[in-house]
């Protein structure tokens, strides 16, 4: 794997673009030739569009900037692996063919010379979160995705469209930030004492990198208020912010 390593997720690009949506894009498409120059790879860990179902035939042009993006960058040599997000899940053939080197639905690990990384999304991790676990896995089922492709691709985006308005995280309060922390940190442990060294996730929206056990626990935030990302140079890990 070409180093250094770049690490983004939750840029929920949306269907509609409005000012702040085409600032945020015109930044990502400076950091994704960044990437490019820097000869890296690059890991794009879930939420990637505020809603993606891939039909057989039909992709929707609202992303069209970023996919070309994206899609330059492999060409110039780049690889870019991506981890499906609760709002992108489901991808197909054009984004696993043109846009992406691969896709994990359920993460991935690997190991560098310094360390062993687990790479995931990190939705369904909360230890309270029975519901939407049972939720995650209809909606991931292959009857479910089958069942939805019969939908007009019209019909069927106005549907993820204002499910991902409602699903919108509201201000969450420190305290739950606090208390998802300390559940994300019961699952690292027990991670850490398995081998790995460090566990990459995005879906929290928080900018978060904790040093526990010998392992790190990172969160990667998100770009709708952080514009974050997480680089490795084969030796360190930082949290950074694009500007
Ligand atoms: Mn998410």
């Amino acid at each position: 794997m070409k180093l250094p390593l770049f690490f983004i997720s939750d840029i929920h690009l949306r269907l509609t673009v409005s000012d702040d949506e085409s600032e945020k894009r015109k930044h990502l498409i400076n950091f994704i030739s960044h990437v490019a120059d820097e000869q890296g790879t690059l890991f794009v860990v879930g939420d990637l569009f505020d809603f993606w179902f891939e039909y057989k035939y039909v992709i929707p042009h609202a992303y069209f900037d970023v996919l070309t993006s994206l899609h330059q960058a492999r060409l110039n040599g780049v690889d870019i692996f991506f981890i499906p997000g609760n709002h992108d899940f489901w991808t197909r053939d054009f984004t696993q063919e043109t846009i992406f080197s691969e896709i994990y639905p359920d993460g991935v690990s690997l190991e560098e010379s310094s360390g062993k990384f687990l790479i995931i999304h990190g939705d369904g991790l909360l230890s309270w979160d029975f519901g939407y676990r049972t939720f995650r896995k209809i909606i991931r089922s292959s009857l479910f995705t089958w069942l939805y492709r019969w939908i007009h691709p019209d019909i069927g985006y106005a549907i993820g469209r204002w499910i991902s308005r409602t699903g919108r995280h509201p201000a969450h309060t420190k305290e739950y930030d606090d208390r998802v922390i300390a559940d994300l940190t019961e699952y690292a442990v027990e991670k850490f004492r398995d081998g790995m060294d460090y566990i990459i996730m995005g879906h929290y929206h928080q900018v978060k990198k904790i040093k526990i056990n010998g392992g790190t626990l990172v969160i990667l935030g998100d770009w709708l208020t952080h514009r974050s990302f997480g680089y490795f140079d084969g030796k360190e890990f930082s949290l950074n912010y694009w500007r």
